[in-house]
């Protein structure tokens, strides 16, 4: 069964008029040609359809639409880049878009506090090269880079490849600036490095999947780049002996700030379909299950102290080095390429996921026996972020709205303690599991805040709470 779009109504046409005074003639798309890549997920598992794409160009206006939409009863699906891979960015009921991608500013680098704000719409990779340039780097991280949009990024408190030494995006976040259900503009971006006047905002706004309110603006912290970075992809005997690493390498190397983890069958995939050599051609390396994406930060060439702590791990079958960028940016293509080379295999089921340490290579072990017991014809894909306990189990060869495998994953998942979403967010994919993975108390919470934020329920209603 395909997830069909329900045609929805047109919009009436005062509502039509009053957003095309707000933003522009040209700005409010109604044409189902134009529209149409709006209403579809990256992964291609959820499409919807919607009656118009609202594309303001700032705060100001982001609050008129917000308001006019208020004030019709007329429900509204933010998105950035649409690069999610919960179905948490797409109107699949009918809504409006409201799309924030000609938000794009960079502000200036405060040099003293290490601080930007940027736009909602503003590309995380133009966050990288503004920092850069003014020598410093933004932590957060990962292969959508070029079109995941900061607001998404603070919609979903993304993670990606650096969280294990700088946190996920809450973590960079000094303060934020959010449009509410009704219009009104909350602007917190002084980026204090103290402040505790009351709730924070930016913090709950964060990862609320864009049903508290609109984020149009985030003051980010920035992180000094170290000098030197060394690289290296380690083939292991099996996941049990790459997590087993993982403790030696947080010991032995204060500088690692990723250690990211593919599978044999993943990376061979990789391969073949990108047309990239095979880093372990021959040997021991050949024969390795696990491969680990390792790489580490420092003043000075850590390379001694990476090739000391290599030393101390059990199970290592073989190492492949970088030293220079070029290298570095040709192993992270294994580890990179997954999403990519997945989604040829059609529409997969994304299921991000955290296990505790203790049950990872259980988990790993376990999850490609239970898939195929809900789905036969099912092949399952398993790589992640070692270094946060976050595997990214995904299923192809599975029909978008066939949902045994996913509770076989996430059953799995919950008996083990883990947490059901990691860094993608609950989105329309989970919210089923939201009451089995948070207690009924939390859940109430919840309910409340989003009804106190958002009474009427016109933000992304399609996400999160059941
Ligand atoms: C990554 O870590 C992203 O590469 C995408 O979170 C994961 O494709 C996925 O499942
Ligand atoms: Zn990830």
């Amino acid at each position: 069964m395909v997830l069909m779009p329900v045609l929805p109504p047109a919009l009436p046409a005062p509502v039509a008029d009053a957003l095309r005074q707000a933003v522009g003639e040209r700005e409010l798309l109604v044409d189902p040609d134009r529209t149409a890549g709006y209403a579809v997920d990256w992964t291609g598992r959820y499409a919807g359809a919607t009656p118009a794409v609202v594309r303001p160009a700032d705060t100001a206006q982001v609050a008129a639409v917000l308001a006019i939409c208020a004030a019709h009863g007329i429900a509204v699906v933010p998105q950035g880049g649409n690069t999610g891979l919960v179905g948490g960015s797409v109107p699949l009921a009918g809504e409006v878009v409201l799309s924030l991608a000609r938000l794009r500013e960079v502000g200036a680098i405060d040099p003293v506090d290490g601080q930007l704000t940027a736009a909602a719409g503003a590309p995380l990779a133009s966050v990288h090269q503004a920092a850069a340039a003014a020598g410093w780097a933004y932590a957060v991280d990962f292969a959508a880079r070029d079109t995941a949009t900061i607001g998404g990024t603070v919609a979903t408190n993304a993670g990606g490849v650096h969280v294990l030494r700088h946190g996920s995006t809450r973590g960079q976040l000094t303060g934020i600036e959010a449009v509410l259900a009704d219009g009104r503009v909350v602007s917190h971006l002084a980026g204090l490095g103290k402040d505790n006047t009351g709730y924070d905002l930016a913090g709950l706004v964060c990862g609320s999947e864009g049903t508290l309110a609109v984020v149009t603006a985030a003051r980010l912290r920035l992180v000094v780049p170290p000098d030197h970075v060394v690289t290296a992809l380690v083939a292991l005997r099996d996941v049990a002996d790459a997590v087993a690493a993982l403790g030696v390498w947080r010991r032995a190397l204060p500088g690692l700030q990723a250690a990211e983890l593919v599978l044999a069958d993943g990376l061979e995939t990789v391969c073949e379909h990108q047309g990239l050599p095979r880093p372990f051609p021959r040997g021991a390396g050949a024969t390795a299950r696990a491969f680990v994406l390792v790489e580490v930060g420092g003043a000075s060439d850590p390379t001694h102290e990476v090739a000391a702590a290599m030393d101390e791990v059990a199970g290592l079958y073989d190492v492949a080095v970088a030293t220079d960028p070029g290298a570095a940016a040709r192993l992270w293509c294994y580890r990179e390429r997954h999403t990519v080379v997945i989604g040829e295999h059609g529409p997969p089921h994304k299921l991000d996921v955290t296990i505790p340490a203790a049950s990872l290579a259980e988990f790993c072990a376990e999850v490609p026996a239970r898939v195929p017991r809900a789905a036969p014809a099912a092949r399952t894909w398993l790589f992640g972020h070692l270094g946060d306990g976050n595997i990214h189990v995904n299923v192809t060869g599975v029909d978008p709205g066939d949902v045994a495998v996913d509770e076989a994953v996430l059953g799995h998942v919950l008996e083990l303690g883990g947490s059901i979403s990691a860094e993608h967010g609950i989105g329309t994919a989970k919210r089923r599991w939201l009451t089995r993975a948070r207690s009924p108390v939390q859940v109430e919470v919840f309910r409340s805040i989003k009804a106190a934020l958002d009474p009427a329920g016109i933000l992304n209603p399609n996400v999160l709470l059941p």
